[in-house]
């Protein structure tokens, strides 16, 4: 399924958060995990999302408009990077909190990328627990797994599947492993509206 991605919104402050009408998934997860690269992966795009080695890149919200299926993809900036100050953190969470307030009635589910070669951490399980209380259905997504162990990655994944109760999606934004299998499902949950 080939989709069109445009870039529509680059949100640094609260108070520009657009109230958007269409279906929205937004995208989650630690700094560094492979926000951007995931969504240049799916859109066939190397440079459409910035990406870095260094955590922390992405600090806006990207919102990404798939044309043939009418709705975004949300690129959230990432959480739980050591160096981040008290101030940024508190930055953050206002910037996502307030994404998720304004749009809440649009968000069809979250998409929440984690390593697929570290258990889950604190602030990942918080985020988890923070969306789940909204009501919203978590999705997890496996990244990186081109550099994953398989004993390692199946720790990893049985542990999302018994805490979620979803079956974590194994991607690769490198050889771009689960792609098909995530673009059905953005289509399929995007078209439930
Ligand atoms: N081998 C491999 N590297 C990846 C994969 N996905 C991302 N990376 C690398 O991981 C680093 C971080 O990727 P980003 O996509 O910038 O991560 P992000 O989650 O958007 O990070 P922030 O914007 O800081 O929150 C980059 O060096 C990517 O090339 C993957 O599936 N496999
Ligand atoms: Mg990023």
């Amino acid at each position: 399924m080939k989709t069109d991605f445009i870039l529509q919104h680059t949100i640094y402050e609260i108070d520009q958060i657009p109230f958007i009408e269409h279906p929205q998934i937004p995208i989650a997860g630690r700094s560094n995990v492979g926000k951007s690269s995931f969504i240049n992966c799916l859109a066939g795009q190397k440079k459409l999302a910035k990406t870095s080695s260094k955590p922390g890149k992405t600090r806006s919200i990207n919102f990404y408009f798939l044309k043939k299926l009418k709705g975004f993809l949300v690129d959230l900036p990432g959480y739980g990077y050591a160096k981040t100050s008290k101030v940024e953190r508190q930055k953050w969470a206002r910037l996502v909190n307030g994404y998720f307030s304004k749009n809440s009635h649009k968000i069809k589910a979250v998409i929440l990328l984690v390593d697929s070669r570290i258990l889950p951490q604190q602030p990942d399980i918080k985020l988890y627990n923070y969306i789940q209380d909204r009501g919203h259905r978590v999705v997890p997504v496996l990244t990186k797994t081109d550099k994953t162990s398989m004993s390692v990655r199946s720790r990893v994944q049985n542990f999302w599947f018994d805490f979620s109760g979803e079956e974590p999606i194994l991607f690769s934004a490198k050889n771009s492993l689960g792609k098909g299998k995530v673009l059905e499902l953005i289509s399929f949950i995007l078209k439930q509206d």
